[in-house]
């Protein structure tokens, strides 16, 4: 049955208007996308995302060959949701020397892998130069080698330790290297849910802030939701919708990524999230986020079978080969720790697409039809 006929025949006449509002390209309501969250019609709202992705990116999903480092877990701010960030004096802390980094981006250089995605914890005995160092050298060593280091919350502290304006801050690292910013850090923007679960570090407007400026500089950014914990759907949709107005003034997001929680050895605790929540964020997000040109599924939080049916429910990216992801891991999370482009290849052709292999600004690096 083709995408017009379910819309003709959905009997719940707010979701059709939807469905209608979808074909038509129109922007959805926050409403819409409460109403959406709130449907419990899964199916409906996954083909119509799947619709709105496929005019977009045809039969393509996409995914990179990269490499995760963690150079230190020490981190002052100690957010409840969060457990890999631990204190200095904790039996788990660790700190990697420039060497033991530079071999990791080293490894991954020979197996053909051209960006490192370098965030950790924010320790109290970094300075300004820590940040910009390990920049510099990774760039200087691989001058080829795409650098997204630092979420705006690690940005937000260099500006607050250094006293530093955001956009000092990303210049000295721009010249030192930096090619992009990944999303971390986002959590929900709302005052209420940070003061629960994220209550010393940077806050929503923040982020947005050092974004933006990002943005100004040329600098090409991820942003990230993490879901599935204190908030409610209201919260989710003007999360998504601060977004959505930061990018209509400055095009300069690349993808939104979704983030599952995961509870185990958290402060916050709680439960997991279920496979349909996962799928239906997915889809709502690539409904509402008109302006953003990709959706992440992103394996870790997912795992690699919920990753695979995203593909078909609005997602068309699925993040890269990783190799050794500890933050999510830390939380219990119980997909591998990397893959191989091989693999990242055959669970995209299982699910009916075609593997593209991208750089970190989507471009495409091979075809694997
Ligand atoms: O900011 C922390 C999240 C983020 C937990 O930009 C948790 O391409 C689940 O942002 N359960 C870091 N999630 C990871 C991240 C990311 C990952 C992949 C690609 C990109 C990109 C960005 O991980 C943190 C936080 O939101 N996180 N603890 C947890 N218990
Ligand atoms: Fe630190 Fe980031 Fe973990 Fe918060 S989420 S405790 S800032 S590592």
């Amino acid at each position: 049955m083709d995408v017009y006929r379910v819309i003709e025949r959905q009997r719940d006449t707010r979701l059709r208007q939807i469905g209608e509002k979808v074909l038509k390209g129109e922007r959805l309501s926050a409403e819409d996308g409460l109403y959406l969250f709130r449907s419990g019609q899964l199916t409906y709202v996954g083909m119509l995302a799947e619709w709105v992705n496929r005019q977009r990116n045809g039969q393509y999903a996409y995914f990179v060959v990269n490499r995760q480092i963690n150079p230190t877990n020490v981190c002052l701010y100690q957010c409840s949701f969060c457990a890999f960030g631990v204190t200095k004096s904790d039996p788990r802390a660790y700190e990697l020397t420039l060497e033991e980094i530079l071999r990791k981006v080293e490894e991954t250089y020979l197996q053909g892998g051209r960006e490192v995605h370098v965030v950790g914890g924010i320790p109290p005995h970094w300075t300004l130069d820590h940040y910009v160092g390990i920049v510099k050298e990774i760039k200087k060593r691989f001058p080829d080698m795409v650098v997204k280091a630092w979420t705006a919350v690690e940005i937000h502290h260099m500006a607050k330790i250094s006293k530093k304006s955001y956009e000092e801050i990303l210049r000295m690292l721009k010249d030192a290297g930096l090619d992009a910013l990944p999303g971390g850090g986002a959590e929900i923007f709302s005052e209420r849910v940070r003061r629960i679960i994220a209550p010393y570090k940077a806050s929503g407007e923040e982020y947005l802030q050092v974004h933006r400026v990002a943005h100004k500089l040329g600098i090409p950014t991820n942003a990230t939701m993490l879901y599935g914990h204190v908030e409610t759907y209201e919260e989710r949709v003007e999360h998504m919708l601060k977004l959505r107005e930061l990018q209509d003034e400055t095009g300069g997001f690349q993808v939104f990524i979704p983030l599952a929680y995961w509870p185990e050895g958290t402060r916050l605790g709680g439960s997991r999230t279920s496979s349909v929540d996962d799928l239906m964020t997915i889809a709502v997000s690539r409904l509402f986020l008109d302006n953003f040109p990709h959706i992440k599924a992103y394996w870790v939080t997912l795992g690699e079978r919920v990753a695979q049916v995203a593909l078909n429910m609005g997602a068309d990216d699925i993040d890269g080969t990783i190799e050794e992801e500890k933050i999510v891991h830390s939380a219990g999370t119980t997909s591998a720790y990397g893959h191989s482009r091989d693999k990242l290849v055959r669970l995209i052709k299982e699910a009916g697409k075609v593997p593209v292999e991208r750089d970190t600004f989507y471009r495409v690096v091979r075809i694997f039809s």
